[in-house]
């Protein structure tokens, strides 16, 4: 494979309107905010990469403000001028900066695509590559689609009903203390047989597990993340009273955390985020590991512009991800995005692997600049020194 030679490293922070609010039981944002990342090689070619942070320390503890420190005054001074064999060898050039996953994700994910286009390959050819024969990528993913708190339960159920009439075959209720039993009631009554799974976003505590056990009766393929955030053991003490499997979404920050809470049986399931984990070379060993012992696999969302949204389609496009994706279509998120083609839901619940080299969609600059110069209108946090 061919290296390359960082000559730049560009930060935009963007906001989005977003087509359809996601409430979920620590709130919603008004816009869809990141930072986007554009690596420059030396040989002039472009690799594009997001930020996936919100204003608030609410889902993960980076925000805009924080992830936007971390990139520009650590990340991109040490990419700056290095000759780079593999984007796996990004976390030992990373090694000195603690945490921040978000940040050095988004940061990796910009040279992935960069150097996927500088050898030529598709960027989910270029992620089989780094696997073991076996693994070449699917040119079609299986997606769901995740739907937030409501006001009433009529509006939930015709949310749900809207997204199956568009084709969803695995729909993601948000649920909080308040919004569970009597709403997954509703809706298990009226669609008795759809793929249907919940997302507490960590709102219960082991104390609330009577509760959760009596969402045990509506068939559900999965709860993510019921408890606390930072949690693994409470999970591996809930998850044997319930016959649904528990899925770990915000607890799991490394292959590390989940080789700990598969031992400990604190979920069957993980919701593969690559910004959560630090970016996709910690996604490829906690793929490898799930393919090694055969753990039910599927990669999250965090509501990703095209760019990120292709890069996550491009890796959940490998074999081992075995369950539907928190992917949807770019018309469930924005009017317009700010990369073309949109993404399309086809037959079967599924979207197509763009085919053209890295995350094959072309970032639109106008739109861009759009985006930019909404996030400086709304900026809730203006500088403390300017
Ligand atoms: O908990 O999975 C989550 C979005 C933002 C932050 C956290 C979560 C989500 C989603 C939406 O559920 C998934 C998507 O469609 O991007
Ligand atoms: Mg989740």
């Amino acid at each position: 494979m061919k290296p390359v030679t960082i000559h730049d490293i560009k930060l935009r922070v963007v906001a989005l309107p977003l087509v359809e609010l996601l409430k979920t039981s620590f709130g919603a944002e008004p816009y869809k905010t990141a930072i986007i990342i554009e690596a420059v090689s030396e040989a002039g070619l472009t690799g594009w990469g997001e930020i996936p942070v919100k204003t608030k320390p609410s889902y993960g503890a980076e925000t805009v403000l924080t992830a936007l420190h971390i990139t520009r005054d650590f990340l991109a001074p040490r990419l700056k001028g290095q000759t780079i064999a593999s984007p796996t060898a990004l976390p030992a050039l990373f090694r000195s900066v603690r945490g921040n996953h978000h940040a050095r994700a988004g940061v990796e994910a910009a040279v992935w695509d960069l150097m996927a286009k500088a050898n030529e390959l598709p960027l989910a050819a270029y992620f089989a590559a780094h696997l073991p024969p076996g693994n070449e990528a699917r040119d079609s993913v299986s997606v769901g689609v995740s739907i937030g708190i409501q006001d009433s339960l009529e509006s939930q159920i015709a949310l749900v009903k809207k997204r199956l009439d568009e084709g969803y075959r695995r729909i993601k209720l948000k649920i909080e203390p308040g919004w569970d039993v009597d709403v997954v009631r509703a809706i298990r009554q009226q669609f008795p047989d759809i793929m249907l799974m919940l997302d507490a976003n960590s709102a219960y505590t082991l104390a609330d597990a009577e509760r959760l056990k009596e969402l045990d009766q509506f068939n559900l393929l999965m709860i993510e993340q019921p408890l606390a955030y930072d949690d693994i053991y409470e999970h591996s003490q809930l998850q044997p009273q319930l016959r649904a499997a528990i899925c770990l979404d915000e607890s799991i920050a490394s292959a590390h955390d989940w080789q700990v809470a598969r031992k400990l049986g604190a979920g069957k399931i993980l919701n593969l985020k690559p910004a959560r984990v630090g970016g996709f070379t910690e996604s490829l060993k906690i793929y490898q590991l799930c393919a090694e012992t055969r753990t039910p696999l599927w990669i999250g969302g965090m509501l990703e512009t095209g760019i990120g949204r292709a890069a996550n389609l491009s890796f959940a496009a490998l074999p081992a991800v075995n369950l539907p994706s928190d992917i949807s279509a770019t018309d469930r998120y924005f009017n317009p995005d700010i990369t073309e083609p949109p993404f399309v839901l086809e037959q079967g619940s599924c979207i197509k692997v763009p085919a053209g080299t890295g995350i094959g969609v072309e970032v639109q600059r106008d739109r861009l600049a759009e985006a930019e110069a909404r996030w400086r209108e709304f900026n809730p946090f203006a500088p403390l020194f300017s």
